[in-house]
């Protein structure tokens, strides 16, 4: 059977309907808000339920709050001492599972990344309060390794007993003088998912951080890399590439980050964004308070980098920029088109379902065209519904409980430092040559009419889906890993990558090529039945049926 007829032998409604059919009515009317087919309206896209609550009992594939805040966010710091307020499991949980890499220690840079930090939290301490605690592992820290700055991350008990960790972190600062310290009120519970996390991380960085460096950073043409976490050293391999074009990238946010890197953040011309769900905050605020533009990149896909490079150079409309970036591409493309070529006939026409945090189901959709996969159906875990449906519905988004949790802050501009980058009239010059600024296209219109978009995914439903559509490859993440390949189908991790990367940049894609080619045409899979699947020597009926 072609790939061409298989598609065509599935109505996504019908799908949709026997992904929802095992469900009680409630949790299926709700699901069902959840869960769309990608149509074209006039204009706009479909609108889908996102950044709700999941329904108990649902084995969902999000993370909580404290994993938005510490292990994404503040996770790939290298220099700041991420010390987390809670007990053990939690710090444990957040340690370098992400694969966020970070340089190696040297004489001029600390890096404490390989260090799971925490006040081990008690019964006791629970019970008679943490503060004391918290003092003494913040004393602690700072004897062993007078850091820049101190974070303190709060976990679920925290919230739950009331401890002041952000009076603690105030007391400690103004003892030790020459260590910022702050406190991050991210306790898992405190919004729907992780999301809520990075927004609560971004407001106590631009606090407490950003604008706070007395050196000055020089470069002709100065951005920030925002939402760019150095996964699998994704963020290497960018910075390669920016260097190689004479493009000086202040800060990333927060691959590889250093607190004086946060605190020059404010020095840039333009700030770039990639994932814009983490951290569309900051570069709002960046501009609001510093006067920097922001636009959006993606540097997953070759033609993709390619693009946001010639965006940037746009930007900075100088001929000699301009120049050095399409030797760059020219040089970088070589190499790319050439594995392209040699794995195009393989991996074209097969299939591929991505179901990832808040924006790498999108961008990795770029990779899978090129090497002329097709995406039946994605979603995220946590995205709200710019992030399906295009930023230009945040002002329809609905305030909630769960939104109103989390602390929106108030910027202004700078009496100081405020210094627009462009004039009026330059960047509305800009924005009819085409680059658009604080804007960003969503899931759906990248993905072809008829897929199934579907937000909050869970175990049951990935499952169902797999079976029911067959795809030659699944993305996702480490929960999700082995029961997707116990059913025959090869599974990627677009979290922390496997052990493979990077899959940024030009390098990334050759990455990224040969490792599908490697997983989708692999024979392996068809081998994954195990003989009590075939032969069952007991069976049973659930009670319920
Ligand atoms: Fe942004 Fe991320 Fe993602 Fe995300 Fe994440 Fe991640 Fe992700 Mo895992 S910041 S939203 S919270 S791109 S850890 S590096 S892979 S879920 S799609």
């Amino acid at each position: 059977m072609g790939k061409a007829q298989k598609l065509v032998q599935w109505d996504p409604h019908d799908i949709k309907d026997k992904l929802l059919e095992k469900y009680p009515p409630k949790v299926a009317r709700k699901r069902a808000k959840q869960i769309m087919v990608n149509e074209a309206l006039e204009n706009s896209t479909p609108e889908i339920t996102a950044n709700v609550r999941t329904i108990p009992g649902i084995i969902t594939m999000r993370g909580c709050t404290y994993a938005g805040c510490k292990g994404v966010i503040m996770g790939p710091t290298s220099d700041i001492v991420n010390l987390v307020h809670g007990p053990i499991g939690c710090s444990f949980y957040a340690w370098l599972t992400r694969r966020n890499q970070t340089d190696a220690i040297n004489d001029t840079n600390a890096n404490y990344i390989t260090y799971a930090m925490s006040t081990d939290m008690q019964d006791s301490d629970i019970i008679f309060g943490g503060e004391k605690k918290l003092k003494a592992a913040i004393q602690e820290a700072y004897d062993l390794f007078h850091p820049k700055a101190i974070a303190v991350f709060a976990t679920c008990p925290v919230g739950l007993i009331g401890d002041d960790i952000h009076a603690v972190a105030k007391e400690m600062k103004t003892k030790f003088g020459d260590c910022n310290v702050f406190a991050f009120s991210c306790e898992g519970y405190k919004g729907v998912s992780q999301s809520a996390g990075h927004h609560i991380a971004n407001n106590q960085v631009f606090t407490h951080v950003v604008g706070d460096s007395d050196s000055e950073k020089t470069g002709e043409y100065k951005i920030n890399l925002l939402g760019e976490y150095n996964i699998g050293g994704d963020g290497f391999e960018i910075d390669r590439i920016l260097n190689k074009c004479g493009i000086t990238n202040i800060s990333t946010f927060s691959g590889n980050a250093t607190y004086d890197k946060f605190a020059s953040a404010n020095q840039a011309d333009l700030s770039c964004v990639m994932c814009h769900r983490s951290i569309n905050y900051v570069a709002d605020m960046l501009e609001t308070k510093y006067g920097i533009p922001w636009i959006k990149v993606n540097f997953i896909g070759a033609e993709a980098t390619a693009k946001s490079l010639r965006k940037i150079a746009q930007y900075f409309n100088d001929e000699k920029l301009t120049k050095k970036v399409e030797e760059v591409i020219a040089q970088e493309m070589a190499p790319v088109v050439a594995a392209r070529k040699d794995v195009f006939p393989r991996t074209s026409g097969k299939t591929a379902m991505l179901f990832v945090g808040g924006s790498r189901a999108h961008h990795y959709q770029e990779l899978f065209t090129e090497l002329g996969m097709k995406t039946l159906s994605a979603g995220y875990e946590f995205a709200h519904r710019d992030d399906y449906e295009g930023r230009h519905v945040i002002p329809h988004l609905k305030v909630d409980a769960d939104s109103r949790n989390i602390e929106e802050i108030e910027v202004s501009p700078d009496p100081q430092l405020y210094k627009p980058r462009k004039s009026e009239e330059e960047i509305k010059k800009l924005e009819a040559e085409g680059v658009d600024f604080k804007e960003y296209a969503g899931l759906n219109e990248a993905m072809d009419e008829n897929t199934i978009v579907i937000d909050d995914l869970n175990q049951y439903e990935a499952e169902k889906l797999v079976e029911l559509l067959k795809p030659d490859l699944f993305c996702a993440g480490i929960k999700e890993k082995f029961s997707i390949q116990k059913l025959g189908v090869p599974m990627k991790q677009l979290h922390s990558y496997d052990s493979g990367g990077p899959y940024a940049g030009f390098t990334g894609a050759i990455n990224f090529y040969n490792e599908i080619d490697r997983l989708v045409n692999s024979r392996v899979w068809g081998y994954m039945k195990a003989p009590w699947q075939e032969n069952p020597e007991l069976s049973a009926t659930y009670a319920w049926e």
